[in-house]
């Protein structure tokens, strides 16, 4: 679809793009990871609070606050992790936006982007990334293969994200760390949990399970929860706020 066709565009572009080398000398390439899977199996909360400025759905959601304050507000409030949409075009984030959250908290950091490329992993470590996400509805099982496979060698953590049980069904490998259900359709943008509770079973129990999108109440979450979800990815609620983050866990 458009989005991915848009990405495509840019990676191929690479020549305006930092080169491979530069990023492997960075000195946040060589630095250690915090595992996100880990972090979510220890956290009471186990959220994984996300920056979002804007969204294809939802238009502008919080053009206001900046990533550094939002990060250290998300980790005062005792999140588990926090996501970074990185994409310029749709969400209006940036990869300095991932920077920007680095330097302001230890929380381990997710690069929220459309990963169709090695390069973007290599991109995504060198600005401090702890975990990236791979899309099945945009990659092959090849890809998402040599994508995570990639990625575990670079010690980063693999969210990996479907919709449907023919997604997950071809996704399931040991090289991946979490199985994130997207409760949006992203086709029609509809949002329902009751997705994440149908796949729920499908899931085997080495992957931490991780519910996404249209997450707004401490009841939704409990309800998940009996569905063994231990993550629970929450951006437009916290984002739509003046001050995202601190009421994060109210
Ligand atoms: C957060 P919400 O409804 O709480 O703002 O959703 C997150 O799940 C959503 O931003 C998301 C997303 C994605 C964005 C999930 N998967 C893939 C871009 C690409």
């Amino acid at each position: 679809d458009k989005i991915v066709a848009d990405k495509y565009i840019e990676v191929a572009l690479k020549q305006s793009l930092i080169p491979v080398k530069q990023l492997e000398a960075s000195v946040l390439f060589d630095s250690p990871t915090t595992s996100l899977a880990t972090a979510l199996k220890a956290s009471k909360t186990g959220i994984i609070a996300e920056h979002k400025r804007r969204s294809p759905s939802k238009s502008i959601i919080n053009q206001n606050v900046n990533v550094w304050d939002v990060a250290q507000h998300y980790a005062d409030a005792g999140v588990a992790g926090m996501s970074v949409l990185t994409d310029s075009k749709y969400f209006g984030g940036s990869l300095e936006d991932l920077l920007l959250a680095r330097s302001s908290t230890h929380l381990p950091l997710l690069r929220k982007e459309f990963i169709i490329d090695e390069y973007q992993l290599i991109e995504a470590k060198a600005h401090g990334a702890d975990v990236i996400l791979l899309i099945a509805a945009i990659l092959t099982r090849d890809k998402i293969k040599a994508l995570s496979e990639f990625a575990k060698s670079l010690n980063l953590d693999v969210l990996l994200e479907v919709h449907n049980k023919e997604e997950l069904d071809k996704s399931l490998m040991p090289s991946l760390d979490m199985l994130g259900v997207n409760n949006r359709n992203l086709k029609t943008f509809e949002v329902s949990t009751a997705i994440s509770k149908e796949l729920s079973e499908h899931i085997p129990d080495d992957f931490v399970k991780v519910s996404e999108s249209g997450i707004s109440s401490i009841e939704a979450i409990k309800d998940l929860k009996q569905y063994g979800y231990e993550g629970f990815l929450i951006g437009e609620n916290f984002m739509k706020t003046d001050d995202p983050g601190s009421s994060a866990t109210e």
